[in-house]
């Protein structure tokens, strides 16, 4: 029992309840603690009610189906449909958006989410989690594909809940970035992170250095650097880490520090990344930058991106602001042919850029 401690919707009425329809957002926020209370207590059963395996079924990203996958988008699905607060969702689990319809009542958001990402490690026992982004709706009526593409600065609110050795939600409103951790006993989400700042500086990078082949130059240049440690133009050591559940990642680095890189890579020409715009890297770059990061593709930042399709994929380089930034000048030095590789001998010296 955490007698004295902020609850999640103390927290809400506090924050957000007497700003421009900041009641409903916090009652929507609350709705969606519910829709993850709900999936937390699947995710923890496991195997033992069949929440492991595949389903025969595939996801508009052409991906096997988890069965968790599946109830996971229902779970939301039901929660935004029942709550009255949203005109329509999108989900990476469904090929187009959802209108909520008479007899429910339409509200004034969009909800868009990945409802169980990391879903490849489910059978691993590994962290997974959802990620969701709520954005206004444009008017009353039955929503059109047109108004959810709407760049990342538009959210009104973004967040995760990781499903770990203990379930967490981080959410902001634009006005910081705040964890809570689910009281299994009483139900409640308690205020444990207030305030995350991401250290500007870091020495830990995560990326899938399988597809190192198909990189750019900018981010092979970024990683031979950090291998390189003590021995090269960094001058220090780094730690690498990759858990292929970005929650996981974006939260280690929320917590401590880090870049995260699914940088564009050649593996599919057709796919600029493999991270989805609207319900991985917005959510994900409006916490980083709410928690004094950066998000960038490389060449722009993310949340000024103008989406053409709801499930388009995008580049994403985010985390401590300082490293982002080295990677973003590499991208433009090489975009404008003044790139320096790393083996080149000119890198004997200490490295030209400061942050
Ligand atoms: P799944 O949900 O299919 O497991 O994908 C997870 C993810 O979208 C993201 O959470 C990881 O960072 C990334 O993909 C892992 O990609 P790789 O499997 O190529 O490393």
């Amino acid at each position: 029992m955490h007698l004295g401690r902020k609850t999640l919707s103390k927290f809400l009425i506090e924050n957000i309840s007497g700003s421009k329809d900041g009641a409903a957002l916090a009652a929507l926020l609350v709705d969606v603690a519910a829709a993850v209370k709900a999936i937390a207590a699947m995710s923890a059963r496991g195997a033992l009610d069949g929440a492991s395996g595949s389903l025969d079924s595939t996801n508009v990203q052409g991906e096997t189906q988890k069965p968790l996958d599946v109830l996971s988008n229902t779970a939301f699905v039901n929660t935004f449909e029942m709550g009255g607060l949203v005109a329509g969702v999108a989900s990476e689990e469904m090929d187009d958006p959802f209108p909520v319809k008479a007899p429910h009542t339409r509200g004034p958001f969009l909800a868009i989410f990945d409802p169980l990402d990391g879903s490849s490690n489910i059978d691993g026992n590994v962290s997974v989690g959802s990620i969701f982004s709520i954005l206004r709706a444009n008017g009353t009526g039955e929503p059109g594909i047109e108004d959810y593409l709407q760049p990342g600065s538009k959210q009104v609110a973004a967040g995760y809940a990781l499903y770990g050795p203990s379930t967490v939600m981080v959410l902001t409103v634009g006005n910081g970035t705040h964890g809570f951790t689910l009281d299994r006993e009483v139900g409640n989400f308690i205020l444990t992170h207030p305030h995350i700042q991401i250290p500007a500086d870091t020495s830990e990078y995560a990326i899938n250095t399988s597809n190192e082949r198909f990189w750019e130059p900018p981010v092979t240049r970024y990683i031979d650097e950090c291998k390189a440690g003590k021995t090269g133009p960094r001058e220090r050591d780094f730690n690498m880490r990759w858990i292929a559940s970005m929650v996981a990642e974006v939260h280690r680095i929320l917590i401590r520090g880090g870049i995260f890189m699914y940088p564009r890579d050649t593996k599919d020409p057709t796919k600029p990344g493999r991270l989805r715009l609207m319900y991985e890297a917005n959510p994900m770059s409006f916490l980083v930058e709410q928690a004094g990061g950066a998000a960038s593709t490389g060449r722009e930042r993310i949340m000024d991106v103008v989406p053409d399709k709801i499930h388009q994929r995008i580049p994403v380089i985010l985390g401590s602001r300082h490293e982002v930034a080295r990677v973003d000048h590499y991208h433009q030095q090489y975009d404008a042919g003044t790139d320096k590789p790393f083996d080149s001998p000119l890198f004997n010296e200490r490295s030209l850029f400061r942050p």
